[in-house]
């Protein structure tokens, strides 16, 4: 093929050039930077260098809630002496500001994945009231669960008998019932409940228990507005509500009737980073997050009609695969291979092989329609909430009554667009291999005890000291920070002091393009405690959970933990810790948030937007521990940010008592017969 020159040079007035190694540690990335370079075409990393952020935004005490502002309240150079005088026009103070803003981000995070949730829970009433054929029940041990949940009924009597009630009735009130949970009229989120009694009684006596999910979110939005609530204390209090309405609810509930209609996953192989594309086929990239676009696409795919349109169109067959969260829902359910994480959406079309990506909703950026007009890649946006103004997009609305129809004409349109590549393909010659899947049911099946069918075995692994404790290592990527570095850093150097982690959305991916998502990985990365028993139960030592509404799985298996015993009655008692080292997006502050009121001390990296108001920092750390048992902390550099998670974990295991265990277990053979 003849190289042609991109249609558009992005790079005409670009000031400074890239540093490739500087921007990422992956090196199928730093190919596709070089390319992209080479090509002239901008990406987010020559963005990253050209445009600073705001010093005060970064703070978090800049505030636009009215048109007197923006108010800009910087801390001033060798910080507050006294009294903090700082005020915005009507009077804000700074930890007013910071407040206000940092419950806003909990509010768009919360907002985002529950109204995933919510697309979900309408497809399972369409399925449920017979509207729609192409989604089916498919988990009916979940469904049943979940119905018990909801305090749906799964029994009848009859006759004074118990007998089993009608599938279809428990399919209809459990999809009512959970539809309901966004916007009853009274009552409380009745997932709450879920949690461990301790931690359910303990937000009962903060008074955070959620009444539904979208209350909890308009609230913010109207506590916010200029002149009602101006304490950061009580904003506090409504963030909390919030992010347990979507941890313990939105997201919570988009997981479960996800599992029930498109199957709970189980541990599958597959391999991860871009050169899981191929040359020879036709490259149709899904991005976003919902699975109800995504399981349409893949089923459709692998056709044998589309196969063979195919290949009349002169390519080997159809390579699906998958950016961000959409990633993760594909492959934990059907084996498909993870193309990149967030800051490789654009590289991915860099590569000249992607004949078409397909988005829904969330982190996808504005840049890749841009990006594909320099190449033949079609760029398809589904969702009413979510189109690009440019013109080269196209816009094909997916709708669950006829979701077969989008996605074959999806799918057709890839096909067709593979004789039209033009620029020289370089699709780079890196991948990993990764077995992802583990739900909190495999994570039983696993380590749980073959008799008791709890996390029995996870527990006494962790009481006898061979893993040390567990860690949910989550989130983004950020383009101020060099791709993927954080993520490894701090994952490796967990599983090095034998911490299990749990991990999800784009810190899965740069796990599973690193090879720490499979088994054998554990004799090179892990100390010898976890090692030990990742080898013989023969899972890796980073656990692929899912995607980011999957963060409700840590939840559950941290709650699972509790209710197995030996490790105290609530979350916090027991050695857990929490981290996103490249977080970027609102949805991770609320993912943090609601990992910290449920009692998980949690660490991110790149920064807080709370440094410009000392005050407000202080009470969502420190006395955020005090109330619920876990805080905040943030940690630019990744190997300390490890190691304090790993000072929580070890105090933890001091207060239950178990520090001893794990001395014992580390002593080599010698040592022990020397004891003897
Ligand atoms: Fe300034 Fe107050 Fe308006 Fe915010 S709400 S922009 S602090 S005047
Ligand atoms: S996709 S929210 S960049 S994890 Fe869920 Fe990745 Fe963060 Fe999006």
């Amino acid at each position: 093929m003849v190289e042609e020159k991109p249609k558009v040079a992005k790079l005409e007035k670009k000031k400074k050039v890239v540093d490739p190694v500087a921007a990422s540690i992956d090196v199928a990335s730093q190919e596709m930077i070089t390319r992209a370079t080479e090509l002239g075409i901008e990406t987010i990393f020559d963005r990253a260098l050209s445009m600073k952020p705001c010093n005060i935004g970064v703070q978090g005490t800049c505030c636009k809630n009215c048109s007197m502002g923006p108010c800009r309240l910087p801390l001033p150079k060798g910080g507050i002496e006294g009294k903090d005088e700082r005020k915005g026009l009507c009077g804000a103070t700074a930890n007013t500001i910071a407040a206000r803003n940092f419950v806003r981000m909990i509010a768009g995070g919360a907002a985002a994945h529950s109204d995933h949730g919510r697309g979900v829970a309408e497809v399972f009433l369409a399925v449920a009231r017979k509207e729609t054929d192409l989604y089916k029940v498919k988990d009916f041990d979940k469904l049943l669960a979940v119905a018990g949940h909801l305090g749906v009924a799964t029994t009848v009597e009859v006759d004074g008998e118990e007998v089993d009630r009608d599938m279809d009735e428990i399919v209809l009130e459990t999809a009512e019932v959970a539809l309901g949970e966004w916007g009853k009229t009274e009552g409380e989120l009745l997932y709450a409940k879920r949690a461990p009694e301790a931690r359910y009684e303990l937000w009962k006596k903060q008074g955070v228990i959620p009444r539904n999910i979208d209350r909890e979110i308009v609230e913010i939005m109207h506590r916010t507005h200029i002149g009602v609530d101006q304490d950061y204390k009580n904003l506090m209090k409504q963030g909390t509500r919030a992010a347990i309405a979507d941890g313990w609810g939105g997201s919570m509930l988009a997981t479960d009737l996800q599992d029930i209609l498109f199957g709970t996953p189980y541990p599958v192989q597959s391999e991860a980073n871009l050169g899981v594309m191929k040359e020879d086929h036709v490259n149709l990239i899904i991005h976003g997050h919902e699975p109800i676009l995504s399981e349409m696409i893949v089923a459709v795919a692998d056709t044998e009609e589309m196969i063979e349109y195919a290949k009349k169109k002169g390519a080997k067959g159809i390579q699906l695969s998958g950016i961000c969260c959409t990633a993760n829902e594909m492959l934990q359910r059907h084996g498909v291979p993870l193309c990149g994480t967030f800051l490789q959406q654009e590289l991915a079309i860099i590569t000249g092989a992607c004949d078409a990506m397909v988005v829904d909703i969330q982190c996808i950026m504005q840049n890749i329609a841009n990006v594909a007009e320099c190449f033949h890649t079609k760029v398809i946006t589904t969702h009413p909430i979510a189109k690009m103004e440019q013109e080269s997009v196209i816009h094909i609305e997916f709708d669950e009554h006829h979701a077969l129809e989008d996605a074959k004409r999806i799918v057709k349109m890839a096909i067709d667009n593979f004789e039209n590549r033009k620029a020289e393909v370089m699709i780079p010659q890196h991948k990993a291999p990764v077995v992802a899947g583990f739900g909190v049911e495999s994570v039983e099946y696993h380590l749980g005890g073959s008799f008791r069918g709890t996390y029995y075995t996870l527990n006494d692994n962790i009481i006898n000291g061979r893993i040390r404790g567990v860690a949910g290592v989550v989130g983004c990527n950020n383009a101020r920070t060099r791709h993927n570095e954080g993520h490894l850093a701090v994952v490796k150097e967990l599983i090095k002091n034998d911490v299990l982690v749990l991990t999800t959305g784009c810190n899965a991916i740069a796990c599973a393009m690193e090879g720490l998502l499979t088994p054998e990985s554990a004799a090179v990365f892990c100390g010898p405690g976890l090692a030990e028993v990742c080898e013989t139960v023969g899972i890796p030592p980073v656990l692929h959970l899912g995607s980011c509404v999957d963060n409700s799985r840590i939840l559950l298996a941290a709650t699972e933990v509790v209710k197995a015993g030996g490790l105290g009655n609530d979350i916090s008692e027991w050695p857990v810790a929490g981290s996103a080292p490249e977080w970027m997006s609102e949805k991770a502050i609320s993912i943090g948030h609601y990992f910290v009121v449920s009692g998980v001390y949690t660490v991110f990296g790149v920064t807080l937007p709370t440094s410009g108001a000392p005050v407000f920092h202080d009470y969502i750390t420190k006395e955020f521990e005090k109330m619920y048992g876990g805080m905040w902390d943030v940690e630019i550099d990744p190997i300390k940010h490890a190691h304090m998670m790993i000072a929580h974990i070890d105090k933890k295991r001091k207060e239950l008592g178990i520090d001893k265990a794990r001395e014992r277990v580390l002593m080599d053979m010698q040592s022990r017969q020397e004891m003897g």
